[in-house]
């Protein structure tokens, strides 16, 4: 990479906490089902899983939101269950989101799973990423992903999603040989996906760990944290890594000790408080909450120049929303956010 290129990538700046001449902006869950131009390719592929497995569709679907709203980066359209699949679980998508009809449950089970080379297993990821990159502006940036191993686990023993997830509770706390057995070959799969993917151009990473809020702390400490950490250290000095943990404003503390470049906040922690707790150590990224892009497009534009005022210039800030964009949200809305950012002018530690 060109160093004129680099400058040009704000995001990959700002995740290093280098100075940068606006605060950069993307969305999770930024391609989907709110916008029409996804519904129309995903109508055309026949599913979700199709689409997936396609690059020219998977790479179309990931530059759509590029194109309508000109975020900062573009985040490879793909879910992380594949790696599941890949690993030879059964993966299939309803109304209701995932459902893995074979979970594991026992030792055996867990034996049965094996961890693949991603080139082998998921060629399309690398072959999407290639056609991402060739089709994004010099300036925009690529981002990869994966699931945290204990996320990952929760679907892999609960089959599905899950409010209780007694599953997995009795699975870590009474059989926890065959959990630690599964989080073991889930780490090496997962840091083997995001060599991938960085191979394949992918400039930053994020490690969804979306149900560890679900955890009390000395449970996420205990279940979780040990093999995000190894994931992390893997990867290491390859490109910079965003650790998102869901509703897990009592870990924010623990979560800089994964050693991610950043942490992605849900709207519930306040992001200046944030800063503080984190001593300014790591990149922050967030908060807007999904559920604000339902006020009309001036509210949306008022509360991202406030959000964005609470911040106030200091290096090392990812603006985004505290977790997915939701299905009924109007494009307009998403244009609002992304504009305000564009335009919004720091007051603080910048000027
Ligand atoms: O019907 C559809 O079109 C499918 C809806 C959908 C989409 C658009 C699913 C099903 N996954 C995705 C894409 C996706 N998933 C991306 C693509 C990048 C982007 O466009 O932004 C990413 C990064 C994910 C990651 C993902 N999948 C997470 C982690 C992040 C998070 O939101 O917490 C999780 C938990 C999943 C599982 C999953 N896949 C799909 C759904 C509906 C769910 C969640 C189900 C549940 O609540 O358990």
């Amino acid at each position: 990479m060109t160093d004129e290129t680099y400058r040009s990538r704000l995001l990959v700046r700002a995740l290093r906490r280098e100075p940068v001449e606006r605060t950069p902006v993307w969305l999770m869950r930024q391609a989907g089902r709110y916008l029409p131009e996804y519904r129309a390719v995903r109508e055309q592929a026949g599913g979700f899983l199709q689409m997936i497995w396609n690059p020219q569709y998977a790479a179309e679907v990931t530059l759509q939101p590029v194109r309508r709203f000109g975020v900062d980066a573009a985040i490879l359209f793909s879910d992380i269950l594949v790696p599941l699949n890949a690993m030879g679980m059964r993966l299939e998508f309803d109304e209701r989101g995932p459902v893995l009809p074979e979970p594991l449950r026992e030792q055996r089970d867990v034996d049965a799973l094996e961890v693949v080379d991603p080139r082998e297993t998921m060629p399309y990821v690398g072959e999407a990423l290639r056609l991402v990159r060739a089709g994004l502006p010099q300036e925009t940036a690529l981002i990869g992903f994966c699931g945290a191993p204990f996320t990952l686990a929760a679907y892999a023993i609960e089959g599905g999603t899950s409010k209780q997830f007694a599953h997995l509770r009795r699975t870590m706390y009474r059989d926890t040989p065959a959990f630690n057995a599964l989080m073991d070959k889930l780490a090496a799969q997962v840091a083997a996906h995001l060599r991938y993917q960085i191979e394949c151009g992918a400039e930053a990473v994020v490690l969804f760990d979306t149900w560890a809020g679900s955890l009390a702390r000395p449970d996420y400490l205990r279940y979780s944290a040990p093999w995000s950490r190894r994931v992390v250290r893997d990867i290491a000095g390859l490109a910079p890594c965003i650790a998102f943990a869901g509703e897990s404003d009592h870990l924010l503390e623990d979560l800089v000790q994964l050693g991610a470049d950043a942490i992605s906040l849900d709207h519930r922690t306040s992001l200046a408080q944030a800063f503080t707790r984190t001593r300014e150590s790591v990149a922050l990224q967030g908060n807007l909450d999904p559920a604000a892009l339902f006020a009309s497009p001036a509210d949306v534009a008022r509360r991202t120049h406030a959000l964005l005022s609470e911040v106030d210039g200091r290096p090392g800030h990812v603006l985004n929303l505290g977790h997915g964009v939701f299905k009924h949200t109007e494009p307009a809305s998403v244009a609002a956010f992304v504009n305000a950012a564009k335009e919004h002018v720091a007051t603080g530690h910048l000027s």
